[in-house]
């Protein structure tokens, strides 16, 4: 059993009262996790704030150091996050090792060169300069889910501290176990005490006191919708600044002319990446009806070759979903797609596994068909392993369809004609479109989303303002 503690101040300090957290790959208890209340949020803060002066003066180059030094420390231990991701998570080992190993040590390094090389303009009058500078916003309230752990929370932390902000982070209560190992690894290589304090707890304790607590000036939330209205209700009368990326239910539009045999894995990938629990994944997937019979074949037949089972197998191309209760409502989904009228045509149960996999939270990848594009099934965020597939009979309703729900993340369009997907792109409402391909990341690009999906973007430029505040200062050129 891992017990792990808040770390707060440079220091390992425990809770009063403790939570479990699961493996939900066998639903045995593998953690005890601090329960923090507001005492424990206010000690962060305190600590945060006492570290400001300290961590804003010291300048960037050196707070770019500090963030390669991380990496680093990180980077050796690699082998043990993708372990340890893949057992809270219940993801399979090889996604843990490609994606959320590699990606976190890799957003500390990202950060550290791109924060040096960023400049801001500066603008020149007839009689005066313009200098804009930029300062640390102040203390940096950071809140991540579960399904992408220490992937999310690094993407948060690093261009943070490397703005000169101090942070009070709180990860998901249900996969708390790599930001313990970050709190190890900023204790070992000695940051300054109080520049990352990480408060572990349920978000309606320690979150909403992180958010509603008046001296962190920032809130960065990634979570569920739901959640982060909550967020920005508490946030806003506040004027904290805010930065929302939610969940999405995102169309995928594969036109006549693509090659399926070469597109099938990857919508294929972009639909069941992480058991469907990516708020980027591909889960309504509109397909032109000259092929729709060829395409639902080879889909179905690819979807059904997939393993379900055991996440530390490198056999298993899925693994368990991240609670018995997320199981029940994406098991909820399926059923109202059959109340509306949908024709399941693979998965739809749970696999049957051996012990101790039997009392894990695993659901076959299921594929739904017959649905109206603007059924519940179609439009709301299911977030697990279930994909709806709709025929369309040209461009513009697959746009139209496209467009239809209240979210507005991601997309992805598929054709042989790479110009006529980019125009087709741009005519999708969301933050991030990929045209023969999907979640191909570079670091420097916006992220994040439109209507129902969040407000503001992070990554690259755009992470680096956020976390900064942009001040102007006006120089005349003669008294
Ligand atoms: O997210 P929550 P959950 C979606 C997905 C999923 C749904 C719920 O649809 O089914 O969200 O997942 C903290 N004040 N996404 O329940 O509750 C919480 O402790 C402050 C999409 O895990 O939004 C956790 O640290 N914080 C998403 C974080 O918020 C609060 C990824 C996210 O939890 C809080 C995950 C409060 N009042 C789920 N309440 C994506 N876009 O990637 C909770 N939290």
């Amino acid at each position: 059993m891992i017990k792990i503690n808040n770390y707060i101040n440079g220091e390992f300090q425990p809770a009063k009262h403790f939570l479990e957290d699961l493996n939900p790959a066998t639903g045995e208890v593998i953690a005890k996790i601090p329960k923090s209340g507001l005492n424990e949020v206010e000690k962060a803060v305190n600590a945060a704030d006492e570290a400001r002066t300290l961590w804003s003066n010291i300048g960037l180059e050196e707070r770019a150091d500090w963030l390669h030094k991380i990496a680093d420390a990180l980077e050796a231990r690699s082998d043990e996050i993708a372990s340890l991701e893949s057992l809270d998570t219940g993801k399979p080992i090889a996604l843990a090792r490609a994606v959320d190993a590699s990606r976190s040590v890799a957003n500390f390094r990202f950060f550290a060169q791109f924060a040096k090389e960023f400049t801001v303009e500066d603008f020149e009058m007839d009689d005066a300069m313009n200098h804009v500078i930029l300062k640390p916003v102040g203390i940096a309230g950071l809140i991540t889910p579960w399904n992408l752990p220490l992937y999310l929370l690094s993407w948060k932390i690093a261009p943070a501290i490397v703005m000169g902000n101090t942070v009070v982070a709180k990860p998901s209560e249900l996969t708390p176990l790599t930001a313990n190992l970050l709190s190890e690894v900023i204790d070992e290589i000695g940051l300054p005490a109080g520049v990352v304090n990480i408060v572990h707890g349920f978000g309606s304790e320690a979150g909403q006191f992180i958010v509603e607590n008046s001296k962190v000036n920032l809130i960065s939330f990634t979570g569920g919708t739901t959640t982060g209205k909550m967020v920005a209700a508490t946030a806003a009368p506040m004027f904290k600044k805010l930065s929302l990326e939610l969940g999405g239910k995102n169309a995928t539009i594969v036109l006549e002319d693509t090659d399926l045999d070469k597109s099938i894995p990857e919508i294929v990938r972009s639909g069941f990446m992480n058991q469907g629990q990516v708020c980027l994944c591909g889960s309504r997937i509109l397909v032109s009806d000259k092929i729709w019979e060829e395409f639902v074949d080879k889909f179905v037949n690819h979807v059904k070759s997939m393993k379900v089972g055991d996440p530390s197998s490198s056999n298993s191309d899925l693994g368990a979903l991240i609670s018995s209760s997320h199981r029940d409502k994406v098991e909820s989904y399926i059923h109202l797609a059959q109340r509306e009228g949908g024709e399941i045509l693979c998965g739809g149960k749970s696999p049957n596994l051996s012990p101790p996999f039997d009392r894990g939270f695993f659901l076959e990848p299921t594929v739904i068909s017959g649905l109206s594009h603007m059924s519940r099934t179609a439009t709301e965020e299911i977030f697990g392993p279930v994909v709806t597939i709709h025929p369309f009979k040209s461009d513009k309703e697959a746009i139209e369809m496209a467009n239809c729900t209240d979210y507005g993340l991601a997309g992805s369009v598929w054709t042989g004609d790479a110009k006529r997907g980019k125009e087709l792109a741009e005519q999708i409402e969301t933050g991030m479109v990929w045209v023969n391909t999907w979640l191909h990341r570079d670091l420097r690009v916006p992220f994040g989303g439109i209507k129902n999906s969040g407000v503001g973007r992070e990554g690259g430029r755009w992470s680096l303002s956020f976390f900064s505040e942009a001040v102007n200062i006006c120089v005349k050129n003669k008294q």
